[in-house]
């Protein structure tokens, strides 16, 4: 923040040493070459008529540029890679992939309709589709109140659709009960960044990543799951940052680094308390920083001097010289930064974990600075859009707090409903699972998740949709959720429309539309509004599309934090990207916050939040000894409904494994029992001395029965309401036979895939790039 002394920037040498130059263009904030869908000078298309058409990858919160082939018929067939400022021209084997699913011959083309789960699948109009549905949804309120019938959002949505999810949800159906996925993402890293700072984003744009003199990554696989960040941590190094990474697994990225710290899942906020401990001891905080910008600190001050490093060494399962080494390195760089993601967030301490490196990085006076910082890495494309504009249950457009009277007065008046017809706040995505078993919510539209795949503790998922009596899904491609729903509405890709996204440094771009819908299907936007006008409130639902909903939402989140105002289309093609708040249409945007050296709580100091460790939810005894943690690969995205239907990426992961160390005595390939107090699952072994001995790992893409879901534990953080995905007791046994991988579900009459997938490499596992394989050493 401003009054401490900013040193000079080093010069950034410009050339091939340096991949990415931050001085270039941080985001919103210069002109951008690349702007208005023209492709690089001196490009000639090699088809008549063949154009392309500017846009962004649909699957990862780094929202790489790309530009989308569109042959002469007007087609989707090809992408070529964009000077976008966020990627220069690269892309990741999703990213490549991903045009693919636009004219895939998997896509629904027509609505999918069964009164009931006994008989198959019919297709019919839409006017049958959205009759029945409606027709349904009236039943179920008149018969159990308004609140009996849900709605699951997605973060995968252009934030024009999320911004209509939570007003479907209020005005629509006037329920309670809206929630969505990001619940399962990043609300312990979102609670966590309103506690501290009172606003919801990463700190620091990327580019500032090379600017810094020391990068911590915690809990976060970014080779794997944000490819194209993994440029800004090279190109740190390059300037000579050192680099800490806090993973119980060697991923690609943990090889390269000056501290590997490999704790236990589940002990980060333990791990951090001693960081800030001995940074404590060291005398490495920066008092001035804190007495002028932070409320809290001798509270804090006084908990880390509980967690001595010899006590977190033993809770974390890390030499207590770790500790110290990792104090001293962030401790006394000019610069540090901390990113995390999910492999921190995803506990029954997420919101503490993240909190212990919020006051790690405040401590030290590392805040509001060019390559001194904070952030959490987003997950999905729009995985902080998702969460801005009111699809979770307890908030409203612009962050706004679905709790508090006056926000619920300026909502009620842009809607035009009256404040007591907006209803309270609901519950989370797992908890409404509960409430399903319980019967109390009985109907469910899903738009836009996959939950079959991707909620914890499958058994009690299933239990929960089947005990809806009306489920409707909307989605391109038939999910494991959607082939046992009543109701499938078929919706366009990305590619099929236009609209937003934030991205992990909160810069929105936009997508633009490549293609024309195949015939029989409709936007996300139009089906809501459709059913919005069948339900009797047409008149607050009249959008012709994403540009109108864009412009309420931009007046619904004037004057909040979460200010999209002055962003607009046009400027968004002009720029490569804005990043909120931009309160008006002269605004470049904010890619840093807090340069002033306020934070958004109205006093505007950080408010540092003392943090206690305990241990994961599922407790460890001798049947369950070891650790069994969950996460991604690099060829598959989340539920895997769009991955698992692309050939190169199925070839080049064709099923889930087992991550074991080599000390279990397992050879590579070996069929290994998985079981945890909630399931088994029959996986071949990965052995590796990638991972701690006590720990497991399985990748979560897949379904019943290979899927991670069927082990993991529905336990959640008590503020957030996030699983704990990370962390639950198992014990892995030998087996003989593999659980087979199913085919994805295929709508009526189309050609199934074959019962199993295979791969030149099957029945071996493949090798995970953070596979550091022992098996062929013997
Ligand atoms: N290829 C690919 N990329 C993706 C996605 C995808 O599905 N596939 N999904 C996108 C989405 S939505 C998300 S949320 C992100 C997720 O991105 P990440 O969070 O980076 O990915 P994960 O694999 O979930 O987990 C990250 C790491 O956490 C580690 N970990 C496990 N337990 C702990 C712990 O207790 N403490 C610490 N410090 N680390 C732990 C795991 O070993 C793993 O390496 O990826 C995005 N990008
Ligand atoms: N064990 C374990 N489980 C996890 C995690 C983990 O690390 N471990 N990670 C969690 C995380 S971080 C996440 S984000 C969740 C994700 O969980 P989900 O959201 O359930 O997974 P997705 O695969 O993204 O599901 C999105 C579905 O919507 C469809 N879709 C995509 N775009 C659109 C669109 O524009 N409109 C509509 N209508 N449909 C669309 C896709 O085809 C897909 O079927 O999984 C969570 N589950
Ligand atoms: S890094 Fe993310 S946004 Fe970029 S191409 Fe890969 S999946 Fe798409
Ligand atoms: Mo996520």
């Amino acid at each position: 923040m401003t009054d401490r002394p900013v040193p000079l920037d080093p010069p950034v040498l410009l050339g091939a040493a340096v991949p990415l130059d931050p001085a270039v263009a941080p985001p919103g904030t210069r002109d951008f070459r690349d702007a208005g869908g023209l492709p690089a000078s001196g490009w000639r298309a090699d088809q008549a008529e063949q154009t392309l058409v500017p846009t962004h990858c649909c699957f990862c919160g780094v929202q790489c540029g790309m530009y989308l082939r569109v042959n002469a018929a007007g087609k989707v067939f090809g992408v070529e890679p964009r000077n976008h400022d966020i990627n220069r021209m690269r892309l990741c084997p999703k990213g490549i992939n991903a045009y693919q699913q636009v004219n895939h011959p998997d896509r629904l083309t027509a609505p999918l309709l069964r009164r009931s789960r006994e008989e198959p699948f019919r297709e019919v109009g839409w006017e049958e589709a959205l009759t029945y549905t409606v027709e349904e949804v009236r039943r179920i309120q008149r018969e159990h109140g308004v609140d009996a019938f849900g709605l699951l959002g997605g973060a995968s949505l252009f934030s024009e659709k999320t911004y209509l999810v939570g007003k479907f949800a209020r005005v629509a159906l006037k329920t309670r009960h809206v929630d969505y996925n990001g619940r399962l993402c990043m609300v312990s890293a979102a609670g966590a960044n309103k506690l501290a700072f009172g606003i919801d984003r990463a700190a620091n744009p990327f580019s500032d990543i090379l600017r810094t003199d020391c990068l911590l990554i915690a809990g976060s696989n970014v080779g794997e799951c944000f490819p194209v960040m993994t440029q800004y941590v090279w190109g740190a190094r390059d300037r000579g940052a050192k680099l800490i990474v806090v993973d119980p697994r060697e991923t690609a990225v943990a090889r390269t680094a000056d501290v590997h710290v490999a704790l236990k899942s589940g002990t980060d906020s333990a791990f951090f308390n001693a960081v800030l401990h001995v940074i404590v001891q060291d005398g490495l905080t920066d008092e001035a920083f804190l007495a002028a910008h932070a409320t809290g600190w001798p509270e804090l001050k006084a908990k880390v001097a509980e967690y001595p490093p010899e006590r977190s060494a033993a809770i974390c399962g890390v030499p207590a010289e770790q500790i110290v080494q990792v104090a001293r390195l962030f401790g006394t760089a000019g610069r540090a930064m901390a990113w995390h993601a999910r492999g921190i967030e995803h506990h029954t301490q997420g919101v503490e974990n993240c909190l212990s490196v919020i006051n790690l990085c405040a401590a030290t006076g590392n805040l509001g600075r060019p390559g001194a910082g904070y952030g959490t890495i987003t997950g999905q494309g729009n995985g902080q859009g998702g969460r801005e504009h009111g699809q979770k249950s307890d908030l409203l457009p612009g962050g706004r707090s679905i709790n508090d009277p006056e926000h619920r007065r300026q909502i009620a008046g842009i809607w035009g409903i009256e404040e007591t017809e907006l209803p309270q706040a609901g519950t989370s995505m797992m908890e409404m699972v509960w409430q399903m078993q319980r019967r109390e919510i009985r109907g469910l539209i899903g738009i836009c998740n996959n939950p079959f795949v991707s909620l914890p503790n499958y058994a009690v998922v299933k239990d929960g949709y089947d005990k809806l009596e009306f489920h409707a899904q909307f989605d391109f491609f038939l999910s494991e959720t959607s082939a046992n729903a009543h109701v499938v509405f078929p919706v366009t890709t990305w590619a099929e429309d236009e609209g937003v996204m934030a991205n992990a440094e909160a810069r929105v771009v936009k997508h633009n539309k490549a293609q024309e819908p195949p015939s029989g299907v409709r936007t996300d936007t139009w089906v809501m509004c459709e059913l919005a006008r069948r339900l009797g409130v047409g008149d607050k639902f009249d959008f012709a599309g994403s540009r109108e909903v864009f412009d309420e939402l931009r007046r619904a989140s004037a004057g909040t934090v979460i200010d999209y105002y002055g962003i607009t289309y046009e400027r968004l093609e002009e720029t490569g990207g804005i990043a909120w708040p931009c309160p008006d249409t002269a605004h470049p945007g904010t890619p840093r916050l807090f340069e002033d050296g306020r934070t958004y709580h109205p006093d505007g100091k950080v408010h540092l939040q003392v943090v206690e460790w305990h241990p994961p939810a599922d407790p460890y005894d001798d049947e369950y000894p070891m650790t069994l943690t969950t996460g991604r690969t690099v060829a598959h995205f989340l539920s895997g409904n769009q991955t698992r239907r692309l050939g190169a990426l199925v070839e080049q992961t064709p099923r889930p494994w087992v991550e074991v160390h080599p000390s279990h005595g397992f050879r590579n390939g070996e069929a290994v029992r998985v079981v945890t107090r909630r399931g088994a699952s029959v996986l071949p072994a990965l052995v590796t001395e990638a991972i701690r001995a006590d720990h497991v790992f399985v990748p979560y893409h897949w379904p019943h029965p290979v899927a991670a879901n069927a082990l993991t534990n529905d336990a959640l953080d008590p503020r957030s309401k996030i699983p704990e995905y990370k962390v639950c007791a198992v014990r892995i046994e030998r087996a003989e036979q593999l659980d087979p991988v199913p085919a994805p579900p295929m709508p009526p009459g189309r050609e199934a895939y074959p019962e199993a997938q295979h791969s030149r490499s099957d029945p071996l596992p493949p090798t995970a790039p953070q596979g550091r394989g022992t098996a062929e050493r013997g």
